[in-house]
């Protein structure tokens, strides 16, 4: 059985609730941020476990864009990679991951609890406060089991969360060195500011292996900073990540910036022309009243436009299906879609 798309991430449940700014306050955590609990932050879970409005769904960045693409693509194309504890949490992601057809193949952690987000909403921003437990010990001994190596064989395309920079560079730089010898496509995302901020020389060490990178403005500032760079210009930042070493020298680096509601930005770099091509596609437009939350827009982005790219769609098309996934996605609970499934 081959999966055309192989994803590794950090599987986490989220733990959803509505917040007033005094909570976000009180805990020192920013409106619109997704960061790694301190111990300061360990009270959060335990308090909004009790909230009246709690909503406990299916997260972990990549799993959501995993999810995502399984949900476009036709059955058994997709294929995610993580690690889980064996409790009822891991129960509730594998529920989730099923009402789409996603296949997983968890490390399971025998005396680790499952991940966990808390999702803390504030109008249409969201705070994500993580406590990744099991998540942190995944492996790339995971990766080399024959089972599951075959799956890696198999597949045609690689979607990395650069959240799983976090735990281990090694098992991200195992499937990149395979899919740039292979020629297959590697897609990366920066997943948050503090990636880039503190977990720089990872992310370094992963971004030659990619083809594309996706990431959100905030994300690509994080990046100017945290690399010297002398500008704030998104296209510069832009055309400077796509002009950057690349291991597999068959195909261009192309370096996509989404920026909520405004135009996302796509750069390619041609090598051999010494060229850059710019880009610019408006989003999908849709009245704020339909927002149910944000929570999980850009990772239904990369599920959209991953499974356009597994398709074989032009690269504007595959821009165009992550919109699409991303405004069904927003009008819904979390990261979650839209059922009966619509098709793009
Ligand atoms: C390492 N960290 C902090 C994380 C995450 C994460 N997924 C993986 N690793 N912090 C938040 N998330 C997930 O991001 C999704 C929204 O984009 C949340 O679980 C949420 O579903």
């Amino acid at each position: 059985m081959a999966y055309d798309l192989v994803c590794l991430g950090n599987p986490l449940l989220d733990i959803q609730v509505d917040v007033q700014k005094e909570y976000l306050d009180k805990y020192e955590l920013k409106e619109n941020d997704a960061i790694l609990a301190e111990p300061k932050h360990m009270p959060i879970f335990d308090e909004i476990l009790k909230f009246d409005d709690v909503k406990l769904v299916a997260g972990g960045a990549a799993q959501n864009t995993a999810r995502g693409a399984q949900y476009v693509l036709p059955a058994e194309s997709v294929l995610y990679f993580g690690s889980v504890g064996k409790d009822i949490y891991a129960d509730k992601l594998i529920e989730a991951n099923k009402s789409v057809g996603l296949t997983t193949s968890y490390m399971v952690q025998d005396d680790i609890a499952t991940g966990k987000c808390g999702a803390l909403i504030n109008g249409v921003n969201r705070s994500l406060v993580t406590d990744l437990a099991a998540a942190n010990h995944f492996k790339p001994s995971h990766l080399e089991k024959p089972e599951n190596w075959a799956h890696v064989e198999g597949a045609k395309a690689f979607y990395i969360g650069g959240f799983h920079l976090t735990v281990s560079p090694e098992a991200i730089q195992l499937l990149g060195k395979h899919a740039a010898k292979e020629n297959k496509d590697f897609i990366m995302n920066f997943s948050a500011p503090f990636i880039p901020q503190f977990f720089k020389d990872a992310l370094d060490s992963c971004v030659p292996y990619a083809d594309y990178i996706i990431c959100n403005e905030s994300e690509a500032a994080a990046y100017a900073e945290s690399h010297g760079l002398d500008t704030k210009d998104l296209t510069e930042i832009a055309k400077y990540v796509a002009k950057l070493p690349k291991v597999n020298e068959n195909k261009p680096r192309i370096v996509i910036f989404t920026q909520g509601t405004d135009s996302t930005l796509a750069v390619s770099y041609n090598a051999k022309a010494d060229s850059f091509d710019v880009k610019s596609f408006a989003v999908h437009a849709l009245e704020s009243s339909k927002i149910a939350d944000t929570n999980g827009a850009g990772d239904a982005f990369a599920a959209g436009f991953t499974a356009g790219l597994v398709q074989g769609k032009t690269l504007d098309e595959s821009i165009d299906m992550g919109h699409w996934l991303a405004k069904l996605s927003i009008q819904e609970i979390g990261p979650s879609y839209p059922f009966p499934k619509q098709t793009y």
